[in-house]
């Protein structure tokens, strides 16, 4: 009896990772009778709202996230609304939502509306004709366009005001657009999308026209993503492969269409090496690798195309599901004469975050490595504090461990899975195709890694990665 609780919290982990999935179409059916409000967020995440409602879109992922619908005003500081009829981003960091004769505007940064609102629209938009709004959005032109029943009017940012001659009938103006629509987004720079009922058009900014073949059913964006309707087929290709099998080239073509959608911030600095920021996750360096010492501030720079894309998914996953606001890593650049030297490996040691309400700090070394291994020779016996020296037989001990903190677990779970798709895993070249686990060989080094390497400073083995996970792209040694 002693292993149940193990067994209870191993099901439970699968339960939870499970039930999402189950629940899609059910999750989904609102959203498909029409969207109130779609606003793109410079962050590559769109947010589609919906009654009292919203979901977040993954402009790469081309998804609906998991986890959604949640309720606006729980997730919205200050949005006192009941719904959000319209929602754009300005170009100064501040977005505005908009219902009935009413407005919000909302700050970015501070993440909650700006005091002293609502305010009426009619009293503070010069020239608006309106007074309530369809839909908003700011075209890249440095005009903002609202939508009212059959007519639209454009605002001049700069200006603070309508201009003259609105408003006009949508249908005259808009090309394919048809006479009215709900809400409209700007996906990149190069294509908007707009919702109507249970439909959506893509519109070609440049060409000032809507794209052949619309409008679509909702369904299709919302449950099979856009198709590449909205990325070339190029793009798309790049947006499924996996870091460690792009080329330089293509892997610094992907960072720039992520920076399009302000999900990064690249500086190519030659030789297919970049400077790489991930918007709203700062990374420092963990002087110690150990939890609570010295971090101080240092991005990735002149690393790996290839490895910047691998990182930015970690990071973005780390931040969208995990809701990290800190990467600690052990420095990307060291002089070993290896993968690190040449910008194509990443020690990961831990995050700083809050999910669920709750506020942690994840180590490697304190909440994974310091854990006592279960006696694999000798099940019934009790735990041990660390595996025999030059034993290659392990497992992942978290998840043996009657008492783990089942987030953490899931933590390292999580990015280890994410690892085995992006870098090396099993193979130095193109993955033999089944993603190993925690405790099988692999490139992936951790503290349950099979290879051992007692001798003091060693810098292989388990041993040496009792601080962080080791991740790379390409060989081991040097390329
Ligand atoms: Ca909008
Ligand atoms: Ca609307």
């Amino acid at each position: 009896m002693r292993y149940r609780p193990i067994l209870v919290s191993v099901a439970l982990l699968l339960v939870s990772i499970a039930l999402p999935r189950a629940s899609r179409a059910q999750q989904l059916a609102t959203l498909l009778s029409g969207v109130d409000a779609a606003v793109a967020w410079p962050n590559g995440k769109a947010y589609l709202f919906k009654n009292g409602e919203y979901y977040r879109f993954d402009l790469a992922d081309q998804q609906i996230e998991q986890g959604y619908p949640r309720t606006t005003k729980d997730f919205w500081t200050g949005v006192t609304f009941d719904a959000i009829d319209a929602a754009a981003v300005w170009p100064d960091g501040k977005a505005y939502l908009f219902r009935g004769t009413e407005y919000i505007r909302y700050d970015l940064k501070a993440d909650k509306a700006d005091e002293g609102y609502p305010l009426s629209i009619k009293d503070h938009w010069t020239g608006m004709p309106f007074d309530s709004i369809d839909a908003a959005v700011v075209w890249p032109d440095g005009n903002a366009y609202f939508f009212k029943g059959t007519q639209y009017a454009r605002y001049n940012i700069k200006n603070e005001k309508v201009d003259d001659g609105y408003p006009l009938a949508i249908a005259d103006h808009w090309t394919g657009l048809g006479d009215r629509v709900d809400d409209a987004m700007i996906y990149g720079k190069e294509k908007a999308v707009f919702f109507r009922g249970k439909t959506f058009l893509v519109y070609d900014i440049a060409k000032d026209r809507v794209d052949d073949g619309y409008p679509k059913d909702l369904s299709e964006l919302l449950t099979t993503g856009f198709n590449g309707s909205l990325v070339s087929p190029e793009t798309a290709t790049l947006l499924k492969t996996p870091a460690r099998q792009l080329s330089r080239d293509d892997a610094l073509k992907l960072l720039k269409f992520h920076e399009t959608l302000g999900d990064v911030k690249v500086t190519s600095v030659g030789s297919g090496k970049v400077n790489l920021r991930v918007t709203d996750v700062p990374f420092l360096y963990s002087v110690s690798g150990i939890k609570g010492q010295k971090v101080v501030p240092s991005p990735p720079s002149a690393i790996d195309a290839r490895l910047a894309v691998g990182v930015f998914r970690v990071a973005k996953y780390l931040r969208d599901t995990w809701g990290i606001t800190e990467l600690h890593h052990g420095g990307f650049l060291t002089s070993n004469h290896d993968n690190h030297e040449q910008g194509r490996g990443f020690d990961f040691v831990g995050a700083v975050g809050s999910r669920n309400g709750q506020d942690y700090t994840y180590y490697v070394n304190e909440d994974w490595a310091k854990k006592t291994v279960p006696d694999l020779s000798n099940p019934d016996g009790p735990r041990l504090p660390k595996w025999p020296d030059n034993t290659t037989n392990v497992t992942y001990r978290l998840l043996s461990l009657p008492d783990a903190d089942a987030p953490a677990r899931e933590f390292f779970l999580g990015i280890y899975r994410l690892a085995t798709r992006e870098f090396q895993d099993d193979t130095e070249g193109p993955t033999s195709g089944t993603p190993t686990d925690i405790g099988q060989r692999s490139f992936i080094m951790h503290p349950d890694h099979p290879s051992s390497n007692p001798a003091p400073n060693a810098k292989n083995g388990r041993e040496a990665h009792w601080s962080h996970m080791h991740l790379q792209v390409g060989k081991t040694g040097w390329e």
